[in-house]
């Protein structure tokens, strides 16, 4: 063997059980960044008094306005904000899981968000009222898609007057671990599927819609759903249940969702931790924009 093999480009990622070591390995040859952001949001859980809310945005390498770029929206759960995800460093798995997808050429780049899924005033990791995290969709539609649109090089004409949010849902996903895939639940597929057409749940919180509720609000959808993408620990005593009645059976229940094309439901040993969590991205990022 060559010892330059690791450096070959080949694409080999696939939907696996573990993240092979190739993934997460920092390259700095060809590395995205990521910078922080603030947007004006308002306290939609209160009284809708005016939000500074902070975000972190990675761009792949190469990143270049004359392109178009798809965005995914990656929620945190309940003890977590913006941070939780841990993009805010070269060393962030999530960039170099990025990093190295784009460099073996296992997808296409795109932009991920990560923002605070609390839409109140106080929308501290601790002691701020976990409400707030179902009262995030406002933010989403109102506040942060047109905030991203308008300073990053995004599908869809931002700045022509025809310009609708919904037109460029193709480009657009949603996931998130805990709290965050119930927000990719309820909020995503629940009440924005004009605007997302990809979603992924990982370890789905325990107030996620079941799958008739999500069956009874997508009756009469006829908005493509690209994919929708499950993972969680068997040995997730916090989500298993509760991820399980969200998705497990979804398929069964509403014909928008078949296994295998365009859902997945991906259950293995694990707990309500980030082993689960960086492998459902690692997965999704495979699945998302494809
Ligand atoms: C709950 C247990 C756990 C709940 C939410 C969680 C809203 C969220 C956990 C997480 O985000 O990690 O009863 O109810």
């Amino acid at each position: 063997m060559s010892e330059n093999t690791i450096e070959e480009r080949v694409p080999t990622a696939e939907i696996s059980d573990s993240i092979p070591v190739k993934y997460t390995s920092l390259q700095l040859k060809e590395a995205g960044t990521i910078e922080k952001i603030t947007y004006t949001s308002y306290d939609y859980f209160g009284d809708g008094a005016e939000v500074t809310k902070e975000a972190n945005v990675y761009l792949p390498y190469g990143y270049d306005e004359s392109k178009k770029y798809d965005v995914l929206y990656l929620m945190h759960g309940i003890g977590g904000d913006e941070n939780e995800w841990g993009m805010t460093g070269i060393n962030s798995r999530v960039k170099i899981i990025m990093d190295n997808l784009a460099y073996f050429g296992d997808i296409r780049p795109f932009i991920v968000v990560t923002p605070n899924g609390r839409s109140a005033a106080n929308h501290a990791a601790n002691g701020s009222d976990y409400h707030s995290f179902y009262c995030f969709g406002q933010e989403l539609r109102n506040d942060l898609i047109p905030y991203i649109e308008a300073h990053y090089s995004i599908y869809g004409e931002k700045d022509s007057e025809d310009y609708e949010l919904s037109g460029s849902r193709d480009h657009r996903a949603m996931a998130g671990l805990s709290m965050g895939g119930m927000q990719t639940i309820n909020i995503g597929i629940g009440e924005c599927v004009d605007l997302f057409s990809y979603f992924g749940a990982f370890s789905a919180a325990p107030t996620s819609n079941t799958a008739a509720k999500t069956a009874e609000i997508l009756e009469g959808n006829e908005l493509p759903i690209h994919y929708f993408y499950n993972i969680c620990g068997t040995e997730d005593g916090i989500a298993y249940a509760s991820a399980s009645a969200a998705a497990k059976k979804l398929p069964e229940v509403c014909d928008q969702f078949a296994e295998g094309e365009n859902f997945l439901w991906q259950e293995l040993p694990g707990g309500h931790d980030f082993n689960i969590w960086y492998l459902g991205f690692y997965n999704f990022a495979q699945i998302a924009f494809r």
